[in-house]
């Protein structure tokens, strides 16, 4: 995972390996924007240097914790809590809650690095972190939810504010934890302080749009690609991976510009369903009743249920994967290559490995890196951030103008950075320099801190 570096980066990338052994995600991670730094990296020096690179691969800090709970049965158990608040140059830190057994230091400082461009790239004051922890929710009681929760924030709220750190959901962390976690944070600050975190409940400063905004704000990138190429969402097959918060939206987002979404997946399979996903069963199966896809097969004569393949071999036009990092593997490219895939966007992090970017682009598919096609849901969370700010709640169609305007921008951005550093049409190249070079201007300005 070194070939394409520039000269001058190479030896950055080796000591971004010796300095960071063992995790493979955030060499990923770093690899990626380093290789989109190439028509910077001869010429200026200023970013392209040691001081800020360096500085940009290191978080400013990251904070591991333990965090003990007791389960239903009263045995005791305990967790390892993260948060790595990545980069504060353009805002207080910003970036989602993971709940997931995989989580480890390595998983949470590549979600932060991506998260520090990403919000870069919204163009709203916001700097870069992530945590989580390995706990699993699968299973578990509503209670043991929330002691778990409770448990976590009573470690995690002396590093966090509306100033300092503004956590907000990711994968297990939805509406139901960020109510838990809130209200721990209210209890032991005695303080109502709504813009310490996002993805609130509607009732208590949560924001309009919020829930649904980085699906549908993925599938309007999707479409403003489409659109840059004389083309539309209008009949197209599409085929979203994962069934969780991004996976269900975007699904919505598609059915609503025309598309055909006909496949969807979760951590025990896919379901492929010819007539069109069920979206109201698939929130139900998912979102209420917290099953797996099987129980959505289950209930609909028009689908069905595979455990054992990938969901990249359905024939699509349009590839949407919203499940977890890697997902989408060489193999998994070179099958939705063979079927015509037409555009490839990502709606989680990091999902497509370098191999399957390199076909993707080498085939001239569209292509979407995620810092960018998934940038609407903490854009929506900045803008939850504004109306906690200005004691404000603003209306579902205006919030969503507004999610539409800013991925609009985001597309704009990345298309004309692409042209300006002589790579017309790459969206990597587009997101990761205009990201980049923000967060390095303000370093810039800000001195070496
Ligand atoms: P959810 O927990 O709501 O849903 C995740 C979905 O992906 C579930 O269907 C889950 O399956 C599946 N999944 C997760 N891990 C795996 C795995 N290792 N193998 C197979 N399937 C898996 O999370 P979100 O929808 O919020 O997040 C999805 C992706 O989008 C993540 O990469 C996240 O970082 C990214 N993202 C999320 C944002 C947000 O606002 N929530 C914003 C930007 C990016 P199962 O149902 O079986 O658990
Ligand atoms: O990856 C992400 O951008 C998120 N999980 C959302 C972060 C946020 O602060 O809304």
């Amino acid at each position: 995972m070194t070939e394409g570096l520039h000269p001058n980066l190479q030896p950055m990338f080796d000591a971004v390996l010796e300095r960071n052994r063992g995790e493979t995600e955030f060499h990923q991670a770093v690899y990626e924007v380093m290789l989109s730094l190439t028509p910077i990296a001869g010429q200026r020096d200023a970013y392209a240097q040691w001081s800020i690179l360096k500085r940009i691969c290191e978080p400013e800090r990251q904070i591991i914790f333990r965090v003990p709970w007791v389960d239903d049965q009263g045995r005791v158990e305990i967790n390892r809590g993260y948060r790595v608040e990545f980069n504060s140059a353009l805002g207080p830190y910003k970036g989602g809650l993971r709940f997931h057994p995989s989580v480890n230091l390595s998983i949470i400082k590549f979600l932060g690095f991506e998260q520090t461009f990403k919000n870069s790239l919204t163009g709203m004051p916001i700097g870069g972190g992530k945590g989580g922890s390995d706990f699993d929710p699968k299973g578990r009681s509503d209670l043991e939810i929330m002691r778990f929760c409770q448990s976590f924030m009573t470690e995690l709220y002396r590093h966090i504010g509306e100033y300092t750190d503004v956590p907000a959901g990711d994968i297990g962390v939805g509406g139901r934890e960020l109510g838990y976690l809130f209200g721990q944070y209210k209890r032991i600050t005695n303080r109502w302080e709504s813009g310490v975190l996002t993805g609130k409940g509607l009732t208590w400063g949560g924001s309009q749009v919020r829930t649904e905004a980085t699906g549908y704000g993925t599938v309007f990138f999707a479409r403003d690609m489409l659109a840059e190429v004389g083309e539309s969402f209008e009949d197209r097959r599409v085929v979203v991976s994962g069934a969780g918060n991004v996976a269900i939206y975007a699904v919505e987002k598609v059915h609503q510009l025309g598309g055909r979404v006909i496949a969807v997946s979760d951590s025990s399979g896919y379901v492929v369903d010819e007539a069109g996903i069920d979206l109201e069963l698939l929130k139900d199966v998912k979102e209420v009743r917290r099953e797996r896809l099987s129980a959505y097969a289950a209930q609909r004569t028009s689908a069905r249920l595979v455990t054992d393949g990938s969901i990249w071999d359905v024939p699509c036009d349009v590839a949407l994967p919203c499940a977890t990092q890697n997902e989408l593997p060489e193999s998994g490219a070179k099958a939705l290559l063979a079927n015509g895939v037409r555009l490839v966007a990502e709606g989680a992090n990091m999902p497509c490995t370098p191999e399957a970017i390199a076909i993707f682009q080498g085939a001239r598919v569209l292509y979407a890196p995620g810092k960018a096609s998934n940038a609407g849901g903490v854009a929506t969370s900045a803008l939850e951030m504004q109306q906690n700010a200005s004691r404000d709640s603003w209306g579902f169609e205006e919030t969503e103008a507004k999610l539409e305007e800013i991925m609009g921008e985001i597309h704009r951005t990345c298309v004309d950075t692409a042209e300006q550093y002589g790579s017309p049409g790459d969206y990597v190249v587009g997101a990761n320099l205009a990201g980049y070079i923000k967060v390095a201007d303000a370093m810039v300005a800000q001195g070496v801190i």
